[in-house]
């Protein structure tokens, strides 16, 4: 990919009619990966020369882990099926109500659209809800390249600035830059961005009652990254392929549907970038503190579910 030949943040949008701050076409008008597109195949040889250490750190949470799961989502049911009465010593697994958003996950591109513009790229919402576009099958080998985790939350308790993760705070850009330069680390095209802001660890510590609490949507507080023009900006001037956090939606909770400038909105429908969110990235994170390498290689296997909305990220980060 000539990375030359894409527009800046300020060009967009190239198509006509596309909403304004969308790249919608750049990557083809049928294109369904968004910023995938920017993890080539080059991206992924030099993600494996970063493989140096042999340690290796799973990013999702353990299905079931939030109890009950955030949002109203339902809890999954785990049962062991027993085939010893066909006359078999062996056993099966059974999952009943699994919300593929019940934990750590990916949001799908079709997960959010904007409220007047719609999907990315112009798919309908009827072709996301027939299974038609977006689906999170096409992503099924399409998540490897170049992790750089940026611990936020570290960044301004080192500062003296902590944040309360438990609170809707956002960090700004500029957080994001000061962790960056902290941390002697610079972004390349393609990466996939790591970002702790603390709130997992905080979740984990809760007592039964406050995570009961929490799991209301009209009750959970968390923070976020800043929804702003100008995150959007650094992105995708970057080239930034994937964006996934340790907190429940990316931008701070709660995020208003109605406010056009939401950062599901910039992420997933303006730049078809995909999000993450309650990735573990605590082993991860106590790792890089240690040796001061930021960078790793993230292997991450969605769901090859056709038509799927999201997926738990079935990642790991290898150093
Ligand atoms: C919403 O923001 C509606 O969901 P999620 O945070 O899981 O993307």
């Amino acid at each position: 990919m000539d990375l030359d030949r894409i527009p800046k943040f300020d060009q967009l949008p190239v198509k006509e009619g596309a909403p304004p701050e969308s790249n919608w076409g750049v990557f083809g008008d049928d294109d369904q990966l968004g910023c995938l597109n920017f993890l080539t195949e080059e991206r992924v040889v030099a993600a494996a020369r970063l493989v140096r250490k042999g340690k290796v750190f799973r990013l999702d949470t353990p299905i079931g882990y939030a109890d009950p799961p955030l949002f109203n989502r339902r809890p999954v049911q785990h049962t062991i099926i027993d085939w010893r009465p066909h006359g078999f010593l062996a056993f099966d697994d059974q999952l009943d109500a699994y919300n593929t958003q019940e934990g750590a996950q990916w949001d799908g591109l079709g997960h959010v659209g904007h409220l007047r513009h719609g999907f990315y790229n112009g798919a309908s919402p009827e072709q996301v809800a027939n299974k038609e576009r977006l689906g999170i099958h096409l992503w099924a080998n399409r998540v490897v390249g170049r992790g750089v985790l940026i611990d936020v939350f570290k960044y301004r308790q080192d500062q003296g600035r902590p944040v309360d993760p438990g609170e809707t705070v956002a960090y700004s850009l500029a957080d994001l830059q000061g962790a960056l330069a902290a941390q002697k680390t610079q972004l390349q095209p393609g990466d996939i961005l790591l970002v702790r802001t603390g709130w997992l660890q905080h979740y984990l510590k809760s007592s039964p009652e406050a995570k009961q609490h929490m799991a209301d949507l009209r009750n959970l507080r968390a923070c976020g990254l800043e929804s702003s023009r100008e995150l959007a900006a650094w992105l995708w001037d970057n080239r930034v392929a994937a964006l996934a956090t340790d907190c429940p939606a990316v931008e701070p909770w709660p995020w208003d549907p109605r406010d056009e400038g939401a950062l599901h909105y910039r992420t997933l429908a303006l730049l078809g970038l995909p999000i993450g969110e309650q990735f573990n990235l605590e082993a991860l994170a106590a790792d890089c503190a240690e040796d001061g390498v930021y960078e790793c290689m993230v292997v991450s296997v969605p769901l090859y579910l056709v038509g799927g909305i999201a997926s738990p990220p079935n990642a790991v980060a290898i150093k």
